[in-house]
């Protein structure tokens, strides 16, 4: 048959669909056209997660047609209920919680063969710039997947280089401040030398990951994952593979990793599964890495600690109380009002009144939670101009700075609010770029400097004295979705996330 021939045949066939093939091809078509950008061809997840029934064990179908529909809160996802019929969107939940015809596997084989080393042997020991190195940021620019290191003194890009593509959470440091590690949502980790400006290593985890963290003694590497179900214990000289953890609680029942922590006075890394109601405690310090489970009272999708590390402060998305863990006894000591939904994992600490007390936002309501970590009871809610997602503040500074990310108003998302730390009050707004999403807040190692991201693709980093509030600096960037200071992140500042 000649190709035209062929043609002609091809779309006769289209013509003849049955009915139920028509709507395969149409949900198909549909998935390509709005959900494969974000959550990969295969739905094995890209910058949103994987769309697998194996991943969507605790969303209820009647939930995730109305997520299609109006999107979900505190995520990037849209709402598509102008663009997709009621059926169009049924055809779409059936489509994601229908197996796939074959599980991708990502074991230790899959994880070795990824491993790349781009240098070997040791590289000079001081760094090849004359700025101070531990008051360095690293700013994440997830709008064209680079990352850039910034002088914190001159407020002057050192160095930009491409990163793996869409960063998720908080790179995190070697002790020292020399080295930099990532983790992508496509699973990469990759560590880069801050003081030779290479990367030094990279290898894929897993195939959708959430987070990883470096041990306090710099020697381990672990990422938590969302597919598979498991945790990847690294070198963190290499990054090559020390171990694969299936996350499964005792009966076999397998969960995707909420996130993972070091917790350096413990000597451990802390990981909360979101699948099965357990925390896991796991020992870097000891051979083999042992666990300990710790069971909890619902599940824990975010959590923080207090400063000593013998607490976990965690909440289950849709829950209506945090819970409070004490990790030496392994038992639930308080229960935490906590309305809307808490944004633990930007949660930040400090003294009022001669207490320790918390303070979250909201990624639901218009509010940051102020809490004793004495007594665990609420002090305030602090009324904002609309949900945020991140928070920060520096022990130099009384002020705790917070962003109003998650709100669609974009009267609220172009603002800073500047909570006094003395009074509980709301003392400045700031609008660094009207019209445009204001996030994120990073410290100079000093707390003399705040730097406010403009999260667009033609976004800058706006620099803040942060005494006087005025502007300092204005440097563009593209889409800078978090920064990080090397000294207030090695000595956990009790202003920075963890
Ligand atoms: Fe994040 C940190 C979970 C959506 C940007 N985010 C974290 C951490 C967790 C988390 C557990 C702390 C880990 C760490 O730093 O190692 N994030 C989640 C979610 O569950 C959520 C709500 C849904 C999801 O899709 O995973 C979510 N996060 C987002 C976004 O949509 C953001 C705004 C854009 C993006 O890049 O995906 C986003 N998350 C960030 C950033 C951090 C982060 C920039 C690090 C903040 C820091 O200062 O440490």
């Amino acid at each position: 048959m000649n190709a035209k021939w062929l043609g002609l045949g091809m779309i006769l066939a289209g013509l003849w669909l049955s009915p139920g093939a028509q709507a395969v091809q149409t949900v198909e078509k549909n998935y390509a056209e709005h959900c494969a950008s974000c959550h990969g061809a295969e739905r094995l997840g890209g910058t949103g997660p994987a769309l697998l029934p194996e991943n969507l064990a605790r969303l209820r179908r009647p939930e995730a047609i109305k997520t299609i529909a109006q999107g979900r809160t505190a995520t990037q996802m849209a709402g598509f209920s102008d663009k997709l019929t009621k059926e169009e969107i049924e055809a779409l939940v059936k489509l994601v919680y229908t197996p796939l015809p074959k599980m991708p596997v990502w074991g230790a084989d899959e994880i070795i063969t990824s491993h790349i080393q781009h240098v070997f042997g040791t590289l000079p020991d001081k760094p090849v710039f004359s700025a101070d190195p531990l008051n360095l940021f690293v700013v994440v620019e997830v709008g064209d997947h680079h990352a850039t290191i910034l002088d914190g003194d001159k407020f002057e890009p050192i160095f930009r280089f491409p990163t793996r593509y869409a960063l998720h959470g908080g790179p995190k440091f070697s002790p020292d401040g020399r080295f930099v590690y990532f983790g992508s949502r496509d699973g990469w980790v990759s560590k880069f030398d801050i003081y030779n400006l290479k990367t030094v290593a990279e290898v894929r985890a897993g195939i959708n990951m959430r987070n990883i963290a470096v041990s306090g003694d710099g020697k381990t590497v672990l990422a938590g994952n969302y597919l598979p179900h498991s945790l990847v214990l690294l070198n963190a000289e290499d990054l090559s593979l020390i171990k694969v953890i299936p996350t499964e609680d005792g009966s076999g029942k397998s969960s995707r990793v909420s996130a993972v922590y070091q917790a350096e006075p413990r000597g451990s890394f802390i990981a909360a599964l979101k699948d099965v109601k357990e925390a896991w405690e796991i020992s870097y310090t000891e051979k083999d890495f042992p666990i300990r489970r710790i069971q909890v009272k619902d599940y824990l999708d975010d959590f923080f600690f207090d400063q000593s590390y013998r607490h976990l402060i965690g909440a289950a998305r849709d829950g209506k109380k945090g819970q409070v863990i004490d990790l030496d006894s392994g038992k639930l000591v308080a229960e935490i009002d906590l309305p809307g939904m808490p944004h633990l994992g930007s949660g930040i600490t400090w003294e009022y009144n001669g207490h320790p007390v918390m303070a979250t936002p909201n990624l639901k309501e218009a509010l940051v939670s102020v809490i004793d970590m004495q007594t665990w009871q609420t002090v305030k809610q602090i009324k904002t101009l609309g949900p945020g997602f991140f928070m920060r503040s520096h022990e130099n500074t009384p002020y705790a700075w917070t962003d109003g990310f998650s709100s669609g108003d974009p009267a609220s998302r172009d603002a800073m609010t500047l909570i006094d730390k003395r009074t509980l009050e709301v003392a400045h707004i700031l609008r660094p770029m009207p019209g445009k999403t204001a996030a994120h807040v990073e410290f100079t190692r000093d707390g003399k400097y705040a730097l406010v991201s403009i999260w667009e693709n033609d976004g800058a980093l706006v620099v803040y004295d942060a005494a006087t509030l005025k502007e300092i600096k204005r440097l563009p960037m593209n889409k800078p979705s978090g920064k990080y200071n090397v000294y207030n992140k090695i000595t956990h500042s009790a202003g920075t996330s963890h």
